[in-house]
């Protein structure tokens, strides 16, 4: 397994092969399978292209070539930074054969991100698209590259514009001839790609998962989403492709272990997503909780009440809390089923299923795939609660990571000795064994489905000359269920606060972590020990109930 990761115990890794969990599938051989099999189906649709297994099949293999005539080779980082268009299956399907590791970035990320994620991953290569949305990717790379020196290659979905040290995906492609590119064939125990934990501390922390354990994930998935190859599933990937959910919840890997079709939408609205659904027939699609409520309210509300939504079956909610009255209104506007999806990238995944009651799909957050999915709710000692009791969820199973890439001192917090993960989310279970989402013992702000990390905020507040100190705390909010908010003790005279604003925007960070409230403060309160007591800011915001800054800035 790649330095600086944690492999399972070999009994573990017996049991999970023995159970046939793990089949040995890499998944660069898996795409090969089903181009073979599917040659001629369509297997993505987006940004004006529709694409064939065998075309996506092709197009991979000549850029798995062109790759690494680069010299990009087996266990090479890769950061992919491209939003939702085919080019992104074709790259990361190319470092798959070639056995190169693709870090999965979003494309909100902004240069304080793609920065670490470059040089903490060592990466050798970062693709991006040239623009998109009216940003420029190709300058974020050219920042990148001044402030951390690499990374060596920098390759453009599109055009390069010119730029030096950039190449274009089309050469890249075009250099690879037709040679098979893979120096090595990764082993399926291997690490196949970093996934980006949300973060409840620092800096976001690198998920390595394993070909055979997220096959495994993806293979089960489709499986209790019933996507098979006898019927024609078209997916619409509305949420960026590269997070956990899209990819493999079940996602685009399971809509293509079925043969199915993928069809991306360039943003989640519901003008671009419900006119999809209409003109490509999408019968899935997967949405957190504050898109539903806009595509409920546009078709209620008579924005959209003119779509024909007859071919979608299942619209599946995740990535936050989504409310029982929300809900409920699925089946009736949008004419679907509703699957709720409570999932962490770091491994375990959880579905109500197509048969359970429909109190059960209104009210939980659905239950584990697997059954060697362990689930332990404790209280703050670590000690199992009663059935039916809320406490902290721990998990530990065939596809849940045993630790983070290069962090054994997180590591030894996030997971317990034997081996569980310790999610952070407090929850109840069902006699059924589904569980409720409660609420958090983690410190992770969720912002409709987006997640982060309150000291992350907090440090680069700290860096402004007129920051005495800084406390980010989740604030409630109807529409995204939590909204960033940050206490400030100012140095002297407050700054004002769209000049902190524009401070945390000029230092590179996402747009979703800027907070969206700014409260200036004296001081903070405490806790018994003397730390600043979060959950006391929590309170004091939450009775606040006030207009966000970015509202009104
Ligand atoms: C998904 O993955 P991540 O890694 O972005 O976030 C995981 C965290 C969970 O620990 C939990 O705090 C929250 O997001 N979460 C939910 C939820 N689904 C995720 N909280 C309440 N209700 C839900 N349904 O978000 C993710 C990964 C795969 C599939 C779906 C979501």
């Amino acid at each position: 397994m790649l330095a600086g990761c944690t492999p399972w115990p070999t009994e573990f890794a017996d049991l999970y092969r023995e159970r046939g969990y793990w089949q040995g599938e890499t998944l660069g051989a898996f795409l090969r399978e089903r181009a073979h099999r599917f040659a001629e189906r369509t297997a993505v649709v987006g940004a004006g292209q529709r694409w064939t297994y065998a075309e996506l099949d092709a197009r991979a293999d000549r850029t798995a070539a062109g790759l690494a005539r680069m010299g990009i080779t087996a266990g090479d980082r890769v950061v992919v930074q491209l939003p939702n268009r085919p080019e992104v299956f074709e790259v990361v399907f190319a470092l798959f054969l070639l056995g190169a590791l693709p870090v999965y970035a979003l494309p909100a990320h902004r240069r304080a991100e793609i920065s670490y994620l470059c040089s903490f991953t060592e990466a050798t290569a970062l693709v991006v698209a040239d623009t998109d949305g009216g940003f420029d990717y190709r300058e974020l790379a050219e920042q990148v590259r001044a402030e951390t020196g690499g990374p060596e290659h920098v390759v453009v979905a599109g055009d390069t514009g010119g730029r030096p040290g950039m190449t274009s995906l089309e050469q890249v492609r075009e250099g690879g001839g037709a040679g098979p590119g893979a120096t090595a064939v990764p082993e399926p125990g291997d690490v196949a790609f970093l996934q980006l934990s949300g973060g409840t501390t620092g800096l976001p922390k690198l998920i390595p998962r394993t070909h055979d354990d997220y096959l495994y994930s993806v293979r089960a998935s489709a499986e209790i989403c019933e996507l098979d190859t006898g019927t024609a599933t078209v997916y619409l990937a509305a949420l960026p492709v590269v997070h956990n959910f899209p990819m493999s919840s079940p996602g685009f890997l399971g809509v293509f272990s079925a043969g199915g079709t993928v069809v991306l939408a360039p943003d989640p609205g519901p003008a671009t997503c419900l006119g999809l659904v209409e003109t490509e027939g999408v019968t899935h699609t997967a949405v957190v909780p504050p898109v539903a409520m806009l595509w409920l309210d546009a078709v209620e509300g008579g924005a959209q009440a003119h779509r024909d939504l007859s071919s979608l079956r299942v619209l599946q909610v995740g990535g936050a809390k989504f409310s029982a009255e929300a809900a409920r209104r699925v089946g009736p506007v949008l004419g679907c089923m509703l699957q709720q999806v409570f999932g962490m990238a770091e491994g375990l995944v959880n579905y109500t299923r197509y048969d359970d009651p429909e109190e059960t799909v209104a009210t939980t957050q659905g239950r584990p795939i697997s059954p060697d999915d362990e689930i332990r709710v404790v209280d703050s000692d670590g000690t199992e609660v009663p059935p039916g009791a809320l406490g902290e969820l721990h998990t530990r199973g065939p596809y849940t990571i045993r630790g983070y890439y290069r962090a054994p001192e997180h590591n030894a917090v996030a997971f317990t000795s034997d081996g569980f993960y310790r999610t952070g989310d407090l929850v109840r279970r069902t006699p059924s064994g589904h569980f409720v989402v409660e609420g958090r013992a983690k410190d992770q702000i969720n912002r409709g489905g987006e997640k982060v990390a309150p000291d992350e905020v907090e440090d680069h507040l700290l860096a402004h000359p007129g920051v005495h100190d800084a406390a980010v705390v989740a604030m409630p909010d109807r529409f995204l269920g939590e909204r960033v908010c940050a206490y400030v003790i100012p140095r002297g005279e407050s700054p004002a606060r769209a000049e902190l604003l524009r401070f945390l925007r000029g230092r590179g960070l996402a747009a979703y972590k800027i907070p969206d409230r700014i409260e200036f403060v004296a001081e903070f309160p405490a806790t018994g020990v003397g730390k600043v007591s979060r959950r006391e800011l929590r309170e004091a915001v939450r009775a606040a109930h006030v207009p966000t800054d970015r509202e009104t800035a």
